[in-house]
């Protein structure tokens, strides 16, 4: 029995036990295909999306940080003292770092809960928060902030409860996603407060630039997932055989980005084999954008009452304080 060894159930079982392999094989099985936008990163996706961050053309990273910064001891006054922060999908841990640099040392947060999928990554960066903020508790939670959690427990010296979700990250939600994110989290935060980044509905031009940088950051980043898919899962995708393609929805208000085959070609992921025809498409990701009093009103929907909103001179970017 040694000597039959079947390679198809093995590598589908490499494809089966893994969640993107699952979840690849389900979006590609569907109408229009589609890969969850959370699989873009991987090492060589999250420094894509570093550079990305870096783009003249990509405005939000950098506006949401200067809105941050102008704005710093205003939003530390909402903060409080001793606050207890917990920062949805944290990465690098870099922008709480202009919030904390914002507070009198006796007033400083008092415990830092930054959430990611990725463990590697956090538990280096935690250390070096911590040697840069000895007094800062900082406790990384491992995990998806979409699915429901349990935090450690407060105690009396610990001030209010905020949440912190950057990065208009919100935006890869469909709205009723949105919305049952918002939910949760309000219930999670009662008492305490949302401070959370949106971009904003602008031109057409200027969002189409965003997604379709003149360097192709955006485009290796997009069919990252696809190598990403050839590595982890032994999938065979051929990726100078797909077109980046990033557009506008002005009706659903969202930026799309698909992945387009470019000719008739078949993939084959673990034992299952896909066909694509020329022209067919991936759909990568979904970035809504919102207007200020589209997304206060989808706040309160949620359950939160609406507080102050920072913007930048250019109404580019929101940045929300919500009372939960
Ligand atoms: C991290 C979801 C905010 O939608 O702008 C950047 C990801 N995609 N370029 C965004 C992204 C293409 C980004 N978010």
């Amino acid at each position: 029995n040694s000597i039959s060894v079947d390679t198809l159930p093995r590598a589908n079982s490499r494809v089966m036990t893994s969640e993107f392999g699952r979840d690849l094989l389900m979006g590609l099985a569907q109408t229009p295909r589609s890969i969850p936008p959370k699989y873009f990163y991987d090492a060589v996706g999250s420094a894509l999306f570093d550079r990305i961050c870096d783009l003249p053309e990509y405005y939000l990273t950098r506006t949401e940080q200067t809105i941050l910064s102008t704005h710093a001891s205003e939003i530390a006054e909402w903060i409080g003292p001793h606050a207890e922060i917990v920062e949805f999908g944290a990465g690098s841990l870099k922008k709480i770092q202009t919030l904390l640099d914002a507070f009198d040392t006796d007033r400083s947060p008092a415990r830092y809960l930054p959430i990611d999928i990725s463990g590697e990554h956090i538990a280096q960066a935690a250390a070096q928060l911590r040697a840069r903020y000895p007094t800062l508790l900082v406790q990384p939670i491992i995990g998806d902030y979409t699915a429901p959690l349990t935090l450690p427990p407060t105690d009396t010296r610990i001030g209010q409860r905020v949440g912190f979700f950057p990065g208009s990250t919100l935006g890869n939600f469909h709205p009723d996603e949105a919305l049952a994110f918002l939910r949760s989290a309000a219930g999670m935060l009662r008492g305490g407060s949302l401070l959370i980044g949106i971009d904003l509905i602008k031109h057409p031009a200027r969002l189409h630039a965003a997604y379709n940088d003149s360097q192709g950051v955006t485009a290796a980043f997009n069919l990252n997932v696809l190598r990403r898919a050839n590595n982890e899962l032994g999938a065979d995708f051929d990726t100078d055989q797909f077109n980046h393609h990033a557009i506008y929805h002005p009706v659903l208000q969202r930026i799309e980005m698909h992945l387009i085959s470019r000719r008739e070609q078949t993939v084959s992921i673990g034992d299952q084999r896909v066909l694509f025809s020329e022209g067919d498409t991936i759909h990568t990701e979904s970035s809504y954008k919102y207007t200020i009093d589209g997304f206060r009103s989808l706040a309160v929907k949620a359950g939160f009452r609406a507080g102050p909103v920072w913007t930048d001179r250019e109404r580019q970017f929101s940045v929300h304080w919500l009372h939960a």
